[in-house]
């Protein structure tokens, strides 16, 4: 009797040292996923169309999936109709647009991420205590919007470390600093160093606001970018705290990485030489796009990929209070 063992398989050279490294943490955060969740409860709870203001999170398939389920997104309050329902994205509002729902009788849904949530207090805490607050972010990023509505006569913006050079104030001055929740940890330390050498009485924010998503994805794509020659992250181009983690992984020492928004983003032209590749995705990214990614990656040779795990966790934020209690009235809490 002979047993078949099949044609054996000839490897190109180099082929069989290749690798995938897969980060982990990656993907959802906790206030992402309470986000979208309060969009799906929202159309189930009271028909379509739910309007959302702004995307929910910064991810073009999400925001797609959720208008195939009937979700509309719109850019200002002013685009939806008196009564309406609408849901606050993750990134938070000024206390002007809850005015504008009010005045326009919207029934609102608050998705803003608790985490934001606190950073919006510490703006109200410092600029009722009186300070000039240095609000570390990027202009025209709607939680940096949110966050600034806060206290608008209080807050001066600052994007990178360079601008630190041009920042000038009255002797006296009470200071303290905030940032956006989405920013490389390394460049924000980077600013505060800096303003701290110049303004000697700045007062930190009583708690880190770069959230642990950001930071343990950060502290992750390091791990898995130092040694690679090609880092993917999977993320769109409006998110911030995915664009940043293709900074930090070439910061790290990858010798090239590349933002997508799914497999189908991939070149060829990036495989050439590479034997190990990392992936991860940020925090408005569903799982289903890293595993398109990592199905191209086995049909153009890179096998299985090897988690690597630099923090677990485990938070979990309740859905925003209007929505329970409305789910509870209808017996679906
Ligand atoms: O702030 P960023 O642009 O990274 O937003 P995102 O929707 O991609 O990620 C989650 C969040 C928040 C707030
Ligand atoms: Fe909240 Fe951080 Fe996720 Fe933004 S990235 S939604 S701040 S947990």
């Amino acid at each position: 009797m002979s047993i078949d063992l099949g044609t054996p398989t000839l490897l190109p050279p180099g082929e069989a040292e290749r690798a995938v490294l897969l980060a982990a943490p990656r993907g959802y955060c906790a206030g992402v996923d309470r986000a979208v969740i309060t969009v799906e409860k929202a159309l189930d709870l009271y028909g379509a169309p739910v309007y959302v203001r702004k995307q929910i999170v910064h991810n073009k398939h999400v925001v797609r999936t959720l208008e195939e389920r009937g979700a509309i997104f719109v850019e200002e309050i002013e685009e939806i109709p008196e009564g309406a329902t609408v849901v606050f994205s993750a990134h938070g509002v000024s206390p002007m647009v809850h005015a504008e729902a009010a005045e326009r009788s919207l029934k609102t849904i608050d998705a803003t991420c608790p985490l934001v949530t606190k950073v919006h207090h510490e703006a109200r805490r410092f600029a009722n205590d009186g300070y000039r607050i240095l609000l570390i972010g990027h202009e025209g990023h709607e939680e940096v919007e949110g966050t600034a509505g806060e206290a608008p006569d209080h807050i001066t913006l600052v994007e990178t470390p360079a601008d630190v050079d041009d920042l000038e104030f009255p002797e006296g001055t009470k200071l303290s600093w905030l940032s956006q929740t989405t920013l490389s940890v390394d460049e924000t330390m980077e600013t505060v160093r800096r303003l701290r050498e110049k303004f000697p009485q700045l007062e930190d924010p009583p708690s880190d606001d770069i959230c642990y998503a950001t930071q343990n994805r950060q502290v992750a794509v390091k791990e898995i970018g130092k040694d690679a020659d090609l880092v993917i992250v999977v993320g769109s181009a409006n998110s911030s705290n995915s664009v940043r983690l293709v900074e930090v992984a070439l910061e790290a020492g990858a010798k090239a990485s590349y933002r997508v928004d799914d497999a189908s983003e991939i070149e060829d032209a990036w495989f050439e030489g590479v034997t190990t590749v990392s992936v991860t995705s940020g925090a408005s990214v569903p799982e289903d796009l890293v595993e398109g990614v990592l199905g191209l990656l086995a049909d153009r040779g890179y096998p299985d990929a090897r988690a690597v795990q630099t923090a677990e966790e485990s938070l979990i934020f309740s859905l925003p209070p209007e929505l329970r209690r409305d789910l509870k009235a209808a017996g679906k809490a």
